[in-house]
Formats: C-alpha cells, sequence, structure tokens
C-alpha cells in the first residue's frame, strides 16, 4: 500500500566489526552469491542490485573510541552513506532489502526509511535488545546500541519500536525498554501465545530489522553472536510471511549473517535460511 509497484532495491553492505570477531562483513556476498535476486525476480518483482557498497575503513588509529563506543566515526560515516541510499530508494516507491553485516547499519537503513516514510513503525527480529546507549554498553560494540541511536537516546518515543524473540537483554537496557514503554515480546510471550499473535500490530508502514541470531542456533549458527533458545526455522518464516501479508512492509533488513564463523555446511545452512526469510518476506 506505501509502495510504488513492485520493486525491490537489494543493499549488499560491507560492514564489518573488528570486535569481537571479524567476517560479518562476508554475509551480503554469499547471500547474494546464493541467488538472491533471482529468487526474488522469480517471486515477480523487478529488482535493482545495489550493491555491493564497500567503504574505505578507517584504520583503529584514526578512530580511536569516544568514551566507549568502538569505531565510531566509521560506523557513523558508513550510516550515513546507507541512509542516503535507503532513502533514496524508498523515495521512489521501491523496498529496500539491505543485507548485512553488523547491525549497526539498522540506525542507517531506519533512517533511510523514515525519510520516505516518516510514520514507520520498526520490527526488530533479534536475540538481543540492541539498545544499549553511550552510558549502558558494557562491550562498546555500536551493534548492541543501534536502537538507542535512533530513538535519540533516552528520548520519549512510544511504541516506536517492538521486539520478538528477546532472550540475551542487558541490565541498562531493560530499564531503557522499560523507562520508554517499548513493547517487547521475549521468547516467553512467544512461547506464551504463539508467535501469530505476537505480529499482530498497527496500521503503519513497517520496517522489517531481523539479526538473524534471533533465530535458535541451531537453525543459523553462522552469525556473531547465537544465543540458545531462539525461534525455531518455522517461527522466523512466520513472522515474515505474516508480515508480508499485511501488506504495510516498506522496507527490510537481513543482518548478522558471518560466513567466517562456521564449517560450510553451517554456512551454507545460514546463507539459505536468511534467503529463504527474505522470500517470505516479500511474499
Ligand atoms: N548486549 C550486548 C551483546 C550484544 C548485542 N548485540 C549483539 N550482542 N549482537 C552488547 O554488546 O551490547
Ligand atoms: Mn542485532
Ligand atoms: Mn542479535
Amino acid at each position: 500500500r506505501f509502495l510504488k509497484g513492485k520493486t525491490a532495491s537489494v543493499i549488499a553492505m560491507k560492514l564489518t566489526r573488528k570486535q569481537p570477531r571479524l567476517g560479518v562483513d562476508r554475509g551480503p556476498i554469499y547471500l547474494v552469491e546464493a541467488g538472491l535476486v533471482d529468487q526474488l525476480k522469480e517471486l515477480g518483482w523487478n529488482v535493482n542490485f545495489d550493491g555491493h557498497h564497500q567503504f574505505e575503513e578507517i584504520t583503529t588509529a584514526d578512530d580511536p573510541p569516544i568514551g566507549k563506543l568502538k569505531n565510531p566515526r566509521f560506523v557513523s560515516r558508513v550510516c550515513e552513506s546507507v541512509a542516503q541510499v535507503v532513502g533514496g530508494h524508498a523515495k521512489k516507491g521501491e523496498l529496500p532489502v539491505t543485507l548485512g553485516g553488523d547491525h549497526s547499519l539498522a540506525m542507517g537503513t531506519i533512517s533511510g526509511t523514515l525519510d520516505a516514510h516518516p510514520n514507520a513503525c520498526v520490527i526488530w527480529i533479534d536475540a538481543h535488545a540492541d539498545i544499549n546507549t553511550s552510558e549502558t554498553t558494557e562491550s562498546g560494540n555500536i551493534h548492541g546500541m543501534p536502537v538507542s541511536f535512533l530513538l535519540g537516546l533516552g528520548d520519549k518515543v512510544d511504541e516506536f519500536a517492538w521486539y520478538i524473540g528477546l532472550r540475551d537483554i542487558d541490565a541498562g537496557e531493560k530499564k531503557i525498554l522499560k523507562d520508554n514503554k517499548i513493547r517487547a515480546f521475549s521468547m516467553h510471550e512467544v512461547d506464551k501465545y504463539g508467535i501469530g499473535k505476537v505480529v499482530e500490530m498497527a496500521d503503519l508502514p513497517i520496517h522489517l530489522s531481523f539479526d538473524v541470531d534471533a533465530l535458535d542456533p541451531s537453525v543459523a549458527p553462522s552469525t556473531g553472536t547465537p544465543v540458545r533458545g531462539g525461534l525455531t526455522f518455522r517461527e522466523g518464516h512466520y513472522i515474515c510471511e505474516a508480515l508480508w501479508e499485511t501488506g504495510l512492509l516498506v522496507a527490510l533488513d537481513l543482518m548478522e549473517v558471518n560466513p567466517s564463523l562456521a564449517d560450510a555446511a553451517s554456512v551454507k545452512q545460514t546463507v539459505a535460511v536468511g534467503c529463504s526469510l527474505v522470500r517470505s518476506a516479500l511474499g
């Protein structure tokens, strides 16, 4: 309803974090090589392939931490340009599909979506809340903070974001979620109510930011910070299918596929699941 026609733009991002595990930047390349673009064409989409975006890395020496934040200049520069790329596509009425890559990228993708669809809401599927602030973070990794940056650090933005699949939240994050009245459905709610009830939501354009680590590590092993007890293969797909059926999806991120973290069979499995989630979300 918020799109013009059926054009998807696939944006493959190359952003790696230096800590704690390298290689997450190669995820998008694998997803594209697995044939994602052709698969979407088979579903009837016109696909603009807009990638692989690469950024000249700023060496750690030139990008020292700001407070606890690691690689702040690099991440911020990349996110700024991602926001422009995603915003450009979204304004043309296309559905940007951003493949990552470090989940910090979502600061850029969601900013881009909001440029085109100012009332968009965000559904964040993740094992983690990714809502640490620069003060509460214990790791200093910006991929653990994008939601707090998007919310403007403690600003009251009720129900800007929903979470589904949470099971690894830091104490500081718990407080932020509570203080900002953010709807969060943990795995406990998924067990209790079933995933179907959990995806019922408001009539707004939806940006889906899907971290593959929301899935159980037995389903998606090749990711940086796996946490056991995750969404099943079917639950993950059901979320994507249910969001597609709402007709409200305007943008999608598929993040944290990291092919360097497992044996070849696990990589193949994770990449296949990633492609399949994108297909489900796009009909
Ligand atoms: N909450 C922890 C762990 C974490 C968040 N996102 C990932 N890991 N991938 C942190 O670093 O902020
Ligand atoms: Mn994440
Ligand atoms: Mn995560």
